[in-house]
């Protein structure tokens, strides 16, 4: 393939459209079972050449200037991935509720919508986290005001939705709208904070306002005016996190659907024109979103979702994959993409669940989201029964059509069986938050990627190079998923080592296909031999119960798992305030051992751990813990549990 980086509002884009919204120049390669890395740290257009002019060549190049690239040798894959985020970065832990789930459309409004919305999550008691206002919640589309009319008192939503356990996350679009009685144009023009073309004329296009100007977010100065616009939205008015769209920078109506190369930016003091800031303008764009949140709330992890970024990006932003489609191959590209940007800085990434443009049947829906349920952002988006360049249409007469056609994209919009396993699939990854938290505590510290493609588990293995579908979801646990329709069966091939099949137990050789049934209700999952798995139960939303207990699933095996712990927000961790409990497993024949040390200062609320083993032959003829003999109870699914105090050092199991 020949593949090219230049940020791209790709509406509707297919397998092979290039290029994207994001630029991120780096390639792993894979010969003889050693892995390397090549980033090539340039931001102009750049091309990548993976043997489809030569056959025996990878070429990269870019239109401008310097050829300054990083060469990583591994060998291992995971290693590159590492070092790779050593170099470009990695960001501070997420808040726990943006692992939640996230409901999201274009758009929900008015504000009683919203408030249905919020009462049909509550009511089903499907779990839920965040809900998202897209582009109609602000007056005429200038960011950062309301539309009165739909959100009178936006504070007051805000709030009964926090009182629900909701956060609410708004868009922020980069293109300002002209008007000359608008706070933030006037602000903009006083200051200067505009983009210029070579003429010295500012830079206008048109986006959602029909004439827009753009900060040109390279620039500190901007960047800090930026930030603080955020202050009633986010200080008074309980905005908890920020979407923003259209960084790319899109344009409407001009064939280049993005400023033309000869606007001018301050690339941080090295002035450039458009052909070199291009590709930064979206990450420089999330940046100063992140750093003005922070201002505002220091003692707050800010939350924000961006489209385009570039390398370098995960330090402030998540991401996800743009405008996708309703259909079974965007089911597959969103496995692909997904794991890919993880492997490459990104983590914290997601699609839009289920297909924003067109719409999903109900097997369909739920099998992506039992997909993205493993998928760091797990976020339904849909656009409604809106249109692609609607600001050009009238915009009374989409929101008319809008009100006579949903085109709802909910848990339940598809009836059963689909509401039941889409419900399941979100209780599923409540339970999991806190192995899920713990792959962020490991990408946030030393880079682990928190989806990792088939090979970075078995690399020198010829078999796995060319196999897209499965992955690892942190460090224990893989996931094989359902991508085509009326699949009652998956084969999945395990990677080296040996494997438990999460669900039942039953445990498999690695190194092999392995055929399950796949019914709807259930996405495929193994986890490694030797891992611990720590479950929350669930709630409807992070931090809903103060538990008296957590569960460990504990697969027998050697091995080495962790679960890092803490306040779920605020900064207290970066200062010891966390707890780190680390697990070993020894199966010496019939004999397990988990041993367990514990570090840092913060005290969880729960006191015991309700440990469920499995991959025992028979019933244990003697447990103890710390010493003292332990009752365990038979569990339906084969296995075993029994009851620890959380801080116990060593359970033996005979
Ligand atoms: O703000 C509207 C949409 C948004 O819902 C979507 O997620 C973005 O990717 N936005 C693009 C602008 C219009 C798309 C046609």
């Amino acid at each position: 393939q020949r593949l090219q980086h230049w940020n791209t509002d790709s509406f509707g884009y297919g397998k092979d459209t290039d290029p994207l919204y994001r630029t991120i120049p780096f390639f792993f390669g894979l010969q003889e079972g050693k892995g390397y890395g090549v980033f090539l740290h340039n931001s102009y257009r750049t091309h990548f050449d993976f043997a489809k002019t030569a056959q025996d060549q990878v070429t990269f190049q870019a239109d401008g200037g310097e050829m300054d690239y990083f060469f990583i040798a591994g060998p291992g894959l995971t290693e590159v991935a590492q070092r790779y985020a050593w170099l470009t970065g990695r960001p501070e832990m997420p808040p726990m509720w943006a692992l939640g789930f996230h409901q999201c459309r274009w758009s929900y409004y008015p504000e009683e919508r919203v408030y249905e919305l919020a009462r049909e999550f509550r009511d089903r008691k499907i779990p839920c986290d965040a809900i998202y206002l897209d582009i109609d919640y602000m007056d005429g589309y200038r960011c950062f005001t309301w539309d009165e009319e739909h959100f009178p008192k936006p504070a007051k939503m805000i709030k009964d939705l926090r009182d629900q356990g909701f956060h609410t996350i708004v868009m922020i679009d980069p293109g300002i709208r002209v008007d000359p009685d608008y706070h933030v144009y006037q602000e903009g023009i006083e200051k200067d904070m505009f983009c210029y073309r070579t003429s010295g004329e500012i830079m206008r296009g048109p986006v959602w306002p029909q004439d827009c100007v753009f900060p040109d977010f390279t620039r500190p100065e901007v960047r800090e005016w930026w930030g603080p616009l955020y202050e009633q939205l986010y200080n008074e008015q309980g905005v908890s996190g920020f979407w923003n769209d259209m960084n790319e920078p899109a344009v409407f109506k001009v064939n280049i659907a993005t400023f033309p190369d000869n606007v001018r930016h301050d690339y941080d003091g090295h002035p450039c024109d458009h052909r070199k800031a291009h590709n930064v303008y979206g990450q420089q764009m999330s940046r100063a979103t992140f750093e003005g949140l922070k201002n505002l709330q220091p003692q707050k992890r800010p939350f924000v979702l961006t489209r385009a970024t570039y390398s370098g990006g995960q330090r402030y932003a998540s991401v996800w994959t743009g405008d996708n489609i309703a259909s079974w191959e965007h089911l597959r590209l969103a496995n692909i993409q997904c794991q890919r940007l993880s492997i490459s800085g990104f983590s914290f990434v997601g699609t839009d669940v289920g297909g924003f443009s067109q719409q999903p049947d109900g097997e369909l829906f739920a099998r992506w989201m039992q997909l993205a349920a493993f998928h760091p952002l797990y976020r339904v988006h849909s656009m409604g029964n809106n249109i692609d360049g609607a600001a050009e249409a009238d915009a009374d007469a989409i929101h008319e059509a809008e009100r006579n056609n949903r085109m709802d994209q909910e848990p339940w919009t598809f009836g059963e069986p689909y509401t039941s396993i889409s419900k399941a699939a979100i209780e599923l990854r409540y339970q999991l938050l806190p192995y899920l938290y713990t792959a962020f505590r490991q990408y946030t510290q030393d880079g682990r990627p928190v989806l990792r493609s088939l090979a970075f588990a078995d690399q020198a293995n010829p078999e796995v190079k060319d196999r897209e579908a499965e992955f690892l979801f942190g460090e224990h646990l893989l996931v094989v998923p359902v991508l085509e329709a009326g699949a009652t069966q998956a084969e999945g091939y395990l990677p080296a080592g040996e494997w438990y099949d999460y669900y039942s137990g039953a445990r498999y050789q690695g190194r092999q296909l392995v055929k399950n049934a796949c019914g709807l209700e259930r996405i495929p999952l193994y986890v490694k031999a030797g891992a611990v798995i720590p479950h929350y139960p669930v709630q409807q939303y992070t931090g809903e119960k103060n538990f008296d207990q957590i569960t460990l699933k504990a697969f027998a095996g050697n091995g080495q798992s962790e679960l890092y712990e803490d306040a779920g927000d605020g900064y207290a961790y970066q200062e010891e305030a966390f707890r780190l409990s680390s697990f070993n497993m020894q199966q010496d024949k019939g004999q397990i051992t988990l041993r367990q040390v514990q570090t840092g200062t913060y005290e969880p609320g729960y006191l015991t751990y309700r440990v469920e083993l499995f991959g025992l032959t028979g019933k244990p003829a003697k447990a103890t813990c710390d010493g003292e003999d332990l009752k365990t109870e038979a569990l339906e699914q084969g296995g075993f549990a029994c009851t620890l105090p959380a801080g116990f050092h060593e359970l033996v199991v005979r």
